[in-house]
């Protein structure tokens, strides 16, 4: 890349064009600033799903089941900062209630409110603590949910 820069301003000078080498450096040094921005805010949105909020770990979206307690799949979700679902992926037993504790944090914007269309529920987290949502799942399948604009996505497998 700077031996690019170096031909460049080679280029410019062989062309007897005036050149400003302050503005091709801040030039340069934009691009490198929003670079790394880039790779920062991708790394932040992959590690996002990994990362652990409070009860959230109980169920970590890796495949596993959710606890099965007094009859209910129990299962925390959780609209981050991040601008994804923690967990995004959800996995629950047919037949079986869900139960859904879904919160949100401070920063998620209008991931605050989730919409299972599949199971026609919605609901939108309070500032602090966690709103309840309640359905049973009575077909097998691989079904979304989102935010209100589509921002925030996820599924929910349903299976046998
Ligand atoms: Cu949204």
């Amino acid at each position: 890349m700077f031996q690019q820069f170096i031909y460049i301003v080679s280029t410019l000078e062989t062309y007897g064009e005036p050149v400003n080498n302050a503005i091709i450096v801040g030039i340069l040094v934009l691009f490198i600033i929003g670079g790394f921005a880039l790779i920062n805010g991708t790394a932040y949105r992959s590690t996002a799903n990994q990362i652990e909020n409070g009860k959230g770990a109980l169920y970590n979206g890796t495949g596993e089941m959710p606890p099965i307690i007094e009859g209910k799949q129990e299962v925390y979700l959780r609209a981050t900062k991040y601008g994804v679902y923690n967990p995004s992926n959800l996995r629950v037993k047919k037949d079986i209630p869900v139960r859904i504790h879904y919160s949100a944090d401070w920063e998620a914007g209008c991931g605050r409110a989730v919409l299972f269309p599949e199971f026609k529920k919605q609901a939108y987290a309070p500032a602090e603590g966690e709103v309840l949502i309640e359905f049973t799942p009575l077909n097998e399948g691989v079904f979304p949910f989102h935010c209100s604009m589509k921002m925030f996505n996820g599924t929910i497998e349903v299976v046998e």
